[in-house]
């Protein structure tokens, strides 16, 4: 009974950490070349991964009447543009070298982080 509960519980341990360390890290690095962004409040989601050798597409939708998001900016590829509500909006992003860049709103209030990898 002692060796059941103890198998049990390293079982559990096990798929925590594989959880808690993979799971949750796939999600983030996972990149992908095509992405939706909802743009309520901030941007969602706020962390975009994407492959450094392919164009990405990003389509950001604003849903949110605040003007502080109605214009996003992308400082490291020279890109602004204005996002009217409830249109999509598509920002073409060459391949780029690994790193992290930021995107935020005219005012520099809402960020987010493109990640190439
Ligand atoms: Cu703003």
């Amino acid at each position: 009974m002692d060796k059941l509960i103890v198998t049990l519980l390293g079982a559990t341990v096990i798929g925590f950490i594989y959880w808690f360390f993979f799971g949750k890290k796939d999600e983030l690095v996972q990149p992908k070349n095509v992405w939706s962004v909802l743009v309520e409040g901030g941007y969602k989601p706020s962390t975009i991964t994407i492959p450094r050798d392919k164009p990405t597409t990003l389509t950001f939708t604003r849903t949110d009447a605040n003007s502080c998001l109605e214009e996003i900016v992308l400082p490291d590829f020279k890109i602004k543009k204005f996002l009217p509500l409830d249109k999509e909006v598509v920002i073409t992003i060459p391949p780029t070298k690994p790193g992290i860049y930021t995107l935020h709103c005219g005012m520099n209030m809402y960020h987010g982080k493109i990640i190439v990898v």
